[in-house]
């Protein structure tokens, strides 16, 4: 006894039809981009990062550097590992390139 996407396929390949779909997908991980609170890096300077790159509205990217500014440690977003490792890239090459000490990394979630 198969079940009914079993049965399919056999019929499917009686025509000779290969149209077998795979039940084992596995959805992307997840990685938090966090940004790291330092005593230098301009408050304006994160918020325009936090705009630049994080899509943010001047609001959300106002309360994420806030956040920061007060708990040390913050999420910027939640990513699939190649566009959060773009976005790490882009916020400490931003900072480099000011001479600023902003530090951003990635965690799994
Ligand atoms: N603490 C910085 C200041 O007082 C502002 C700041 C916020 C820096 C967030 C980094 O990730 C950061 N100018």
């Amino acid at each position: 006894m198969g079940n009914d996407d079993e049965r399919g396929n056999e019929r499917d390949n009686e025509r000779g039809v290969a149209t077998k779909t795979r039940p084992k997908t596995k959805k992307p991980s997840q990685y938090r981009v966090l940004l790291l609170n330092d005593d230098y890096t301009p408050m304006e300077f994160v918020v325009g990062l936090l705009m630049g790159v994080f899509k943010k509205t001047q609001e959300e990217a106002t309360k994420i550097m806030m956040d920061v500014h007060q708990n040390g440690i913050g999420i910027c977003g939640i990513y699939t590992f190649e566009v959060a490792e773009t976005k790490v890239a882009q916020v400490l090459d931003a900072a480099k390139r000011h001479d600023h000490p902003l530090k951003c990394t990635l965690e799994k979630t």
